[in-house]
């Protein structure tokens, strides 16, 4: 019923019972608005936070949510909200959502769906939009926002009416995390938003016409791939975010270790498989380590799960993995022979497959003089810097004294530079869902507000996000949040007056030109954390970094430690862009 007829009705009546009618039937009418569909779609999918920020275009749904249970944390930009969305689908595995306006609201998200996309991580964007008999008059924050998002989502959808819209929250929800995870959106014109319906959004669903992938791979080509693995002298394993996404870490471990079969990890599948396992090789590619490196060069079966072989673990094509025989397993069919050419394509769930792998295996490959190869890579090229007491602090120590001190479950973000690699090469990840990167769009200033969203995803797990004073400057403001919702996270800033990757490039490839790398103008960070109400800690020197984190952990709120670090450290080991991951470089040197 319209909010224009009341009037009529209490002419009709001012007896108290039908003045509770009254109020009953315009709950009822308030209920049936666009808006309120869009917010019982997110009740039916079970959503239980949002990130955003207000504006005119979406204030009818905020208005919606205002009556619900959802929890929603408005963000100090949607850049952040975005981040926050990308770290909660990661930790928590649901797709995260996010609320923002038409126009600058829509385009402020854009960096974190690119984000989302390169990564497969789910998140859902749903933007407000001028009505729509004013879309493409150049209104007051009119945007093209599915023009815009089209390429760096998995599907967006522009809703048409109030007796759908449910339902397009709904789709957008379940494809966000079907198959292929990925980013999706539903942009929503005002005048949808706030006019009436009576139809009920139903469950959230794919539509039919969406070819839900199978779990299991083709049993032929499982059998084969599976002979050929029993039959390799050099097998190995390379285990990607895909194994993440699929909860496949603990089919993973098991037959990794039954079949003595050693584990490299791509960077979005850090804590796929236990570092501290001696099958481990850690992480290859660019920044990975000598030994994987070393071992995805001579390996002569490569099983790739959930991997797209990008180029910053591959490096130039035509030396990757030139021995091997190609096993890949992956949801996405797309993503068969894309870089790296399949001798054995197995489309299907990570965890499925590997569990037909284990009952097809004939055997175990006959790896031992391999193992032993694969330790004594380890032996010859192991990670380790060295830590003069009178030079300034390695970032690479802190690094490691934060890890010794932090929870053995605690999750790590990242904003994106020389400290993301540091953070991913020493520290130890054992457990899935614990590294929350920028892996493929490499954006800086992640670090902050996801950890904002893997604390809310995670609200028992300790948290630690590490930044670069470079990044850090770009999201800092995501700290206002952190510290309105009290949230128990602590910032490392490995701050060395630089925007150190730059430097490091400038050094090796541009003969030292450091032309506008050195930041020796940065803000006090630990002030600024104070001014924004957040506790602002600063360590000097190795003396003092006991102390501050120690400081950070038992505070019960955001911390933030402007570590101050040597200026012109370096992250080896390196394959430069392109180059051969045999040919890796432990310092500039050998570039
Ligand atoms: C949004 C964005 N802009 C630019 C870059 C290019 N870039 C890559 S690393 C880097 C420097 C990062 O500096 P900082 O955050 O201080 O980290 P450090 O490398 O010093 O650890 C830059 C500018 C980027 N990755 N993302």
């Amino acid at each position: 019923m319209s909010k224009s007829h009341p009037t009529n009705e209490s002419e009709a009546s001012a007896d108290t019972e039908e003045l509770s009618e009254e109020a009953s039937d315009e709950q009822t009418a308030k209920k049936t608005k666009g808006a309120h569909s869009v917010v019982t779609a997110l009740e039916k999918a079970e959503v239980e936070i949002t990130f955003g920020v207000q504006g005119g275009a979406i204030m009818p749904v905020y208005d919606a949510l205002a009556d619900s249970d959802i929890h929603h944390v408005s963000m100090a930009h949607e850049q952040g909200a975005s981040h926050a969305a990308d770290a909660y689908g990661i930790v928590s595995g649901k797709p995260g959502v996010t609320i923002t306006t038409s126009g600058p609201g829509a385009t402020n998200l854009v960096t974190g769906i690119a984000d989302a996309n390169l990564d497969s991580d789910p998140i859902v964007s749903l933007t407000g939009q001028v009505p729509q008999d004013m879309v493409g008059n150049d209104a007051f924050q009119e945007t093209n926002t599915m023009g815009i998002t089209s390429p760096i989502t998995k599907a967006n959808i522009f809703a048409t009416s109030p007796d759908t819209v449910g339902d397009d929250v709904g789709t957008a929800l379940a494809l966000a995390a079907e198959g292929r995870q990925g980013p999706t959106l539903v942009d929503l014109p005002k005048n949808v938003t706030t006019s009436e319906t009576e139809v009920e959004p139903s469950e959230p669903t794919v539509p039919e016409a969406y070819q839900v992938p199978p779990d299991e791979a083709d049993p032929h080509s499982v059998e084969a791939a599976a002979e050929t693995l029993a039959a390799a002298d050099r097998p190995l394993i390379l285990s990607g975010g895909g194994v993440i996404k699929s909860e496949a870490s603990d089919q993973l471990r098991e037959f990794a270790i039954e079949y003595g079969i050693p584990v490299v990890t791509t960077m979005p599948g850090l804590g796929s498989f236990p570092e501290d396992n001696a099958l481990a090789l850690e992480m290859g590619g660019m920044h990975g380590t000598g030994y994987a490196n070393m071992a995805l060069s001579h390996c002569d079966v490569l099983l790739g799960i959930g991997t797209r072989f990008d180029d910053r673990l591959t490096g130039g094509i035509e030396t990757f993995a030139p021995e091997a025989e190609v096993i890949h397993v992956d949801i996405d069919p797309a993503e068969i022979s894309k870089n790296i050419h399949a001798d054995y394509p197995l489309i299907g769930d990570a965890g499925a497959v590997i569990e037909q792998l284990h009952a097809a295996m004939p055997g175990e490959p006959d790896a031992e003089a391999w193992r032993d190869r694969t330790m004594e890579w380890k032996a010859t090229y192991p990670m380790g810097y060295e830590t003069p007491q009178d030079e300034a602090v390695k970032p690479q120590f802190v690094v490691e004294a934060m890890d010794e001190a932090a929870a053995d479950d605690a999750i790590v973000t990242t904003g994106v530079g020389q400290h993301q690699m540091w953070a991913a090469q020493y520290w130890t990840y054992t457990e899935p869902r614990t590294w929350v990167s920028s892996n493929g769009l490499g954006t800086m200033g992640y670090g902050a507000p996801a950890a904002v969203g893997a604390k809310l995803a995670a609200p028992d797990t300790q948290v630690i996000a590490f930044e670069g004073d470079g990044s850090f400057l770009m999201t800092s403001q995501a700290i206002a949040p952190a510290v309105r919702e009290n949230l128990d996270i602590t910032v490392a800033i490995l701050n060395n007056s630089y925007v150190g990757m730059i430097r490091q490039w400038q050094d090796a490839f541009y003969d030292e030109r450091r032309y506008e790398s050195e930041w020796d103008w940065g803000p006090d960070f630990a002030t600024l954390a104070e001014a924004y109400g957040a506790q602002g800690l600063r360590a000097m020197g190795y003396d003092e970094i006991p102390e501050v984190i120690e400081e950070a952990f038992a505070y019960d709120g955001p911390s933030v430690i402007d570590f101050h670090v040597d200026p012109v450290a370096d992250v080896y080991p390196m394959v430069p862009s392109g180059g051969n991951n045999a040919e890796f470089a432990l310092e500039a040197d050998h570039l």
